[in-house]
């Protein structure tokens, strides 16, 4: 039997069974992240989501070799848009919208260029992509029955955005009964002071929302 694994955290030592471990990385997808895509458009700047991805890349490696499951996701919408609803649809400025023409297909529509994960972080056969139309991963999606199937009880947390798709998940999975360690240097905002005080938001009041810990440690816990 795996035997508990302990890793150094904000509020408190994590405890978790690497037996019952998911690694969740959430959208860590080109319009995020590459120059030229979705998010730099909108005047964001994308070095601070790319730092995410070499610590993230060593996470995920380690999460493999200790036959964690390895789960990703995308947030996106169908081609024609009926599972967008109107109110995101309408968001920001016309021309730079969910189905626009951007500069890596039609923006964060399922199955464009832009819409895939960056190639250093490529899933590999076998682990699970969810497709998510909100910010949530849980919202209109089937991680609760993957989660399920494979007895996961506790989450490590990465990916884009930290107050965003990354809150929102941690939020709608705390409220599901799961354990969530966020990784702090594995999760990116295109804001320091949002990164800041948006890891602070899941550590504080004793852990309201999780854990935070730094991928050395986690790793470490891994090994
Ligand atoms: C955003 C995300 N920020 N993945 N998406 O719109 O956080």
């Amino acid at each position: 039997l795996p035997t508990a694994r302990s890793v150094p955290a904000r509020p408190t030592a994590f405890t978790f069974d690497p037996g019952t471990v998911a690694l969740l990385v959430i959208d860590m997808q080109r319009d995020f992240l590459l120059p030229g895509g979705f998010g730099e458009s909108l005047g964001n700047d994308v070095a601070l989501l790319q730092a995410v991805v070499e610590p993230l890349a060593a996470l995920i490696a380690a999460a493999r070799a200790a036959d964690v499951p390895v789960i990703h996701t995308r947030e996106g919408h169908l081609p024609d848009l009926s599972d967008c609803p109107p109110a995101k649809l309408l968001r920001g400025n016309p021309s730079q919208r969910i189905g626009d023409p951007g500069r890596f297909g039609r923006i964060l529509i399922r199955g464009e260029y832009g819409h895939d994960i960056v190639d250093e972080l490529a899933p590999v056969a076998g682990e699970v992509v969810i497709d998510k139309p909100g910010k949530g991963a849980f919202y209109a999606t089937e991680l609760s029955e993957v989660l399920a199937r494979d007895g996961i009880e506790t989450l490590l947390v990465t990916g884009v955005t930290t107050e965003v798709c990354v809150h929102t998940t941690v939020r709608e999975a705390n409220d599901r009964g799961y354990r969530c360690l966020v990784v702090s240097d594995c999760v990116g905002s295109y804001f320091p002071e949002f990164q800041r005080v948006g890891l602070d938001m899941i550590a504080a009041q004793g852990g309201i929302f999780g854990w935070v810990a730094d991928s050395a440690a986690v790793v470490t816990a891994l090994t």
